[in-house]
């Protein structure tokens, strides 16, 4: 049993440790102890075990999420424990770095929502577009992604590939530093490759938004006119190097127009919205981000899903077979009937080719293989497979989404893709969300409606009382109008009522010199006055008074005559109000 024990510790400190602590200079266990915190911070459990367990005097790493933006005050409260501090731009949130004594201190800290350890992340690699649409979407509706940028958190990007130029179409590619506690920048900006070990962004990233130049176009991405920025953790991640890219996007989106956040990594546990990571994800689509997440490789087993793709907020992609209807044996499942834990789509990620980093290891590892597959194509491609390839899939598609409609909202763009998806015959919501990504479809309902304007002319509007109005030729106004005829009046009381059904409508007349005062109604409620006089004419008729959008269905618009005028020369003595005709929008 005490061997257990300590084989338990051992691994957990291991977590703990994230700098290259030697084992054998841990020191046997202590006796476990309730821990003595009076907080009512959310504490991760993982961390909760390493601070019940680990040896006094070993160094842990972890994040305080704040209830409000860390003050100098709650930094100074911090840094008198001891331990090392490191805040962040935007995010409410301090990486500490301490011993156990040091990091309990800090618990009961006023202001501390959440305590959580800064454990590894996994990438979702298995081992590796027309399909979805995304060609007719470049095809048919001449979409590509311009103007979209997709920030993609991961290993790096290898912009010197032929299908990632650095500066045109990775307009930024960032590398975070491994040590947040180190010394110098963070975050390091403008580097050509920053995928020097893994490989994985790199295939990720070509998946969102490649060129496919290198083979002229014979493995794309599906926007291939957006741009991407490489957001590079190396192959390492942690919570607080992944907490430091949402962090550096969050603070860099205007910058370079970054509208969606790819993540292919994760972990495993239950969902919590106190977690940093959810806290920042949930930051980003405040802001306005589309936050896409891979479901993980966890499959086929029930409650199996990365936990930061549980997040209602988040977009949580499954991966399917290009079949277009069979979901991946690995990909995560959600619980049966449970309104949390389901993936939100299904996107392709089984044996999906696309750019292989120069420098890549872990994705060169299968170059043999993919020479048998691909011939001598894989110099420049690898084949791969895991919620990792599918969730660029539906980044690029939300790239897509947002060029078609700038101004969908995240919420939006994830209830289009859930509308226009697939259906997935014998598959549950909690194993395939709402079906096969569907972007030719997504992308048609993303487009915005256009208003379409319908024009009644003068006599389509109750004119009361008969004989108070009378019509007038463009020939006697000198006015160029919409039928050629108008009305007037200047009898005060008379009214012109128009009954429509749309959102909105506009009274087209004109000023001139013996024009007076209207009062306008909507819906038998006055909602303006409307002072018609000039002093010369308009060559034509135009709006005098539009509403904003109303509901849509019927509505009612009057016009009352006031009889007076603010007329400066008295000798007019009218008070005329022109009706020429309504404008009824949809
Ligand atoms: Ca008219």
């Amino acid at each position: 049993m005490r061997n257990r024990w300590r084989v338990l510790v051992w691994t957990l400190a291991a977590v703990a440790c994230l700098n290259g602590f030697a084992a054998a200079q841990i020191p046997l266990p202590l006796p476990i102890l309730p821990l003595p915190i009076v907080s009512t911070a959310a504490l991760d459990p993982i961390l909760q075990q390493i601070l019940q367990t680990a040896p006094i005097g070993q160094i842990i790493e972890a994040v305080l999420t704040f209830d409000h933006v860390p003050a100098a005050s709650d930094v100074l409260a911090v840094t008198a424990t001891g331990v090392d501090v490191v805040s962040f731009r935007v995010l409410p949130m301090l990486a500490v770095r301490g011993t156990s004594t040091q990091i309990k201190a800090l618990l009961s800290l006023p202001g501390v929502r959440s305590a959580y350890g800064n454990r590894q992340l996994t990438y979702f690699l298995n081992q590796s577009v027309p399909l979805i649409g995304a060609d007719r979407v470049w095809n048919d509706l001449g979409i590509t992604g311009k103007g979209v940028t997709v920030a993609v958190i991961d290993t790096g990007i290898d912009a010197t590939h032929p299908d990632l130029p650095f500066g045109s179409k990775v307009i930024q590619n960032v590398k975070i530093t491994p040590d947040l506690f180190g010394i110098g920048s963070v975050v390091l900006e403008g580097i050509a490759n920053t995928d020097t070990t893994s490989g994985h962004g790199t295939h990720v990233s070509s998946i969102a938004a490649g060129t496919g130049a290198a083979l002229a176009g014979k493995y794309r991405g599906v926007a291939i006119g957006a741009n991407l920025v490489g957001v590079g953790a190396g192959e390492l991640l942690f919570v607080l190097s992944a907490l430091e890219g949402f962090d550096w996007v969050l603070a860099n989106r205007s910058r370079y127009g970054i509208r969606v956040i790819s993540n292919s990594w994760g972990t495993t546990g239950s969902f919590s919205a106190d977690d940093p990571i959810n806290v920042a994800s949930k930051m980003a689509h405040d802001a306005g981000l589309v936050v896409v997440f891979a479901a993980g490789n966890a499959g086929p087993a029930t409650n199996t899903l990365n936990p930061y793709c549980v997040a209602p907020w988040v977009i949580c992609v499954a991966a399917g077979a290009k079949d277009g209807k069979t979901l991946a044996d690995f990909s995560s499942r959600g619980i049966a009937g449970d309104p949390l834990y389901h993936p939100t789509i299904t996107a392709p990620g089984v044996n999906i080719a696309a750019a292989r980093a120069t420098t890549g290891i872990v994705i060169n590892t299968f170059f043999a293989v993919d020479l048998l597959r691909l011939g001598t194509d894989a110099v420049w491609y690898a084949v791969a497979s895991g919620t990792s390839m599918a969730t660029p899939h539906v980044s690029g598609t939300a790239a897509l989404m947002l060029e078609a409609n700038p101004a969908l909202s995240p919420d939006q763009v994830k209830t289009i893709l859930i509308a226009s998806a697939t259906p997935m015959p014998g598959y549950a919501l909690h194993e395939v969300g709402a079906g096969y990504l569907n972007a030719y479809g997504a992308v048609t309902q993303s487009l915005p409606v256009r208003a379409t304007v319908t024009r009644v002319e003068e006599s389509g509007a109750l004119l009361a009382p008969a004989g108070a109005w009378q019509a007038f030729d463009d020939a006697f106004t000198g006015v160029t109008s919409s039928n050629g005829i108008i009305v007037g009046s200047q009898t005060a009381g008379a009214t012109a009522t128009l009954s429509f059904t749309g959102t909105g409508v506009t009274w087209i007349g004109f000023p001139c010199e013996f024009c007076g005062i209207a009062r306008v109604y909507l819906d038998g409620a006055l909602v303006g006055a409307v002072d018609t006089y000039a002093p010369t004419r308009p060559a034509a008729t135009g709006a005098m008074w539009t509403s904003g959008s109303l509901a849509s269905g019927s509505h009612t618009l009057m016009i009352e005559v006031t009889g007076t005028a603010t007329d400066p020369v008295a000798s007019h003595g009218e008070a005329y109000i022109v009706v020429d005709a309504f404008d009824v929008r949809n």
